[in-house]
């Protein structure tokens, strides 16, 4: 909101008229993008931007101030710092400084950033001392020089949700370990906080469970197609978890069930109805047709009880996501209602996709929203917050352009281009807890065909998630994020070249 009164404030002053302070409504949104706003080239657009009209020259030495106890921001501003060239002299011309201060208007997250004469990022936390980082490191080249020159600007920033995520599948076809990192490395860029890993499904089950072997040794060994499928150990995620961390980036695991479970099936074939005959591997990329037998309890819940053990065991997050999709069985409500209780005595909260509001769930249960005008107001009424990721706006195995080979068009025929995302209007709901992306990954079975399926419509997803919808418009986000080219080559991102960009 604050950006937008200086918008409209700049837009004002440039017409040369008044300050309009009868008007009872707010401006709408400028039509030509505002100098300042432009100039400072940050995605996701931060809440408020002054811009003064001189830049600060940087030298290849800074007095470097950080607490060490801030492992984060300290790590990433070190890394920005080591890649630019620029090295620590307590005698150096300029300070490059996180401090950590009280200021109850920054929350959890918010910093601010000042560029004058020194550098210095604000915060009440790591995290948004981190965030700070990131948006310093868009204002600087991705690339090392001998000097550099910086907008002499003040910015205070905070995010409208705190969940901002983004959902790779990595069941279908099997993602590595080192692709994840790279999205995380990528998503923190965006200062994207949510990776959520759907880790199993009927053609793969990729979490090591030690009561279970066979889940991973049988269920994991093939995916869609002739994939050769894959797993992760608990050390591996274990890693992972700690990687993200340190990136302010939690992970959501997704075990998926009742359905979307014949992995699980064909590993341990007591786990289906004993009249159920299919219980081989599956390769196709069909959904619905495979259940745990919700007729046999004393099967099932010791099963989802133990794996939901060791889930939480290794992932640390506040939300363990059971699925609960795309299933039609007169026990499915009984089946959430005791994943439930089995997350809650882990001590953790349960999120399942929008379908499991038919049960009666706890209301600090989050449900993720995935048909645009899915009918959620049962779980409204329970005062049960969303994580909206409608499909004809956020769902990234469609098309980046209409006719995109190798993507889905069932949620919308002409693709979800990034124009598309990009004007998803999250302000429609209510009680939303944040906005994820979800890449579901039939038709995507390579890192480069996933790359250009998440970028760079997750920049898009990140503005979305951080900044007012009062304070976004399109035309000045591609002029943004086009400046941020240099970025994701610089990590080497194998993104779609969306014509608007210009790349
Ligand atoms: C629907 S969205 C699914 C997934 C598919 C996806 C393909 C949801 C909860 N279920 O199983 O992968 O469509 O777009």
């Amino acid at each position: 909101m604050r950006a937008l009164i200086l918008l409209a404030t700049i837009v004002l002053a440039a017409c040369g008229s008044s300050s309009g302070s009868n008007e009872p409504n707010p401006p709408e949104p400028p039509v030509n993008p505002p100098p300042a706003v432009t100039q400072v080239k940050i995605v996701p657009l931060p809440s408020s931007v002054e811009l003064q009209n001189e830049n600060l020259t940087l030298g290849l030495s800074a007095n470097i101030l950080v607490d060490a106890t801030n492992t984060t921001s300290n790590a990433a501003l070190q890394k920005l710092t080591t890649g630019l060239g620029i090295s620590h002299n307590a005698a150096a011309p300029y300070r490059i400084e996180l401090q950590r201060v009280t200021d109850a208007n920054l929350g959890d997250e918010g910093y601010s950033l000042t560029i004058e004469r020194d550098i210095i990022i604000t915060a009440q936390t790591d995290a948004g001392l981190f965030y700070g980082v990131q948006s310093l490191r868009q204002l600087f080249p991705a690339t090392a020089s001998d000097t550099y020159s910086l907008p002499q600007l003040h910015i205070t920033d905070v995010p409208q949700y705190t969940w901002r995520g983004s959902m790779i599948d990595v069941a279908r076809n099997f993602f590595s370990l080192d692709y994840l990192k790279k999205h995380i490395e990528r998503m923190a860029l965006f200062k994207l906080n949510t990776l959520h890993l759907h880790l199993s499904d009927d053609q793969g089950w990729r979490m090591e469970i030690e009561a279970y072997p066979n889940l991973t040794t049988i269920g994991g060994s093939g995916g869609v197609g002739d994939s050769e499928g894959g797993f992760y150990t608990q050390a591996e995620l274990i890693e992972l978890v700690a990687f993200a961390a340190q990136h302010q980036v939690e992970i959501i695991p997704e075990l998926d069930m009742p359905g979307h479970t014949q992995a699980a099936i064909a590993s341990y074939n007591e786990l289906a109805c004993d009249d159920v005959t299919n219980l081989g591997l599956y390769n196709g990329t069909a959904v619905g047709f495979s259940a745990l037998c919700l007729a046999k309890p004393d099967v099932i819940y010791p099963f989802v009880e133990t794996v939901m053990a060791e889930v939480a065991a290794i992932f640390p997050s506040e939300y363990l996501h059971i699925g609960g999709d795309e299933i039609d069985d007169p026990l499915y409500e009984e089946f959430m209602e005791k994943a439930n209780e089995i997350i809650t005595a882990l001590d953790r909260k349960m999120i399942g996709w929008e379908e499991a509001s038919s049960a009666d769930i706890s209301s600090d249960s989050l449900l993720q929203l995935w048909n645009d005008n899915y009918d959620i107001q049962s779980a409204l009424d329970r005062n049960i917050h969303l994580v909206l990721s409608p499909c004809s706006y956020l769902y990234l195995d469609h098309g980046n352009y209409n006719g995109q080979p190798e993507t889905y068009t069932w949620c919308r025929a002409q693709g979800v281009p990034l124009e598309r995302v990009y004007r998803f209007d999250p302000t429609g709901f209510s009680l939303v807890k944040g906005i994820e992306a979800p890449m579901w990954s039939e038709l995507v079975s390579t890192e480069a065909a996933a790359d250009n399926r998440l970028w760079p419509r997750t920049a898009a997803v990140a503005e979305i998630a951080w900044t007012a919808q009062a304070d976004r418009d399109y035309d000045e986000f591609l002029i943004r994020l086009a400046a941020l080219k240099n970025h994701l080559d610089a990590l080497e991102i194998q993104y779609y070249e969306e014509p608007q960009l210009g790349w």
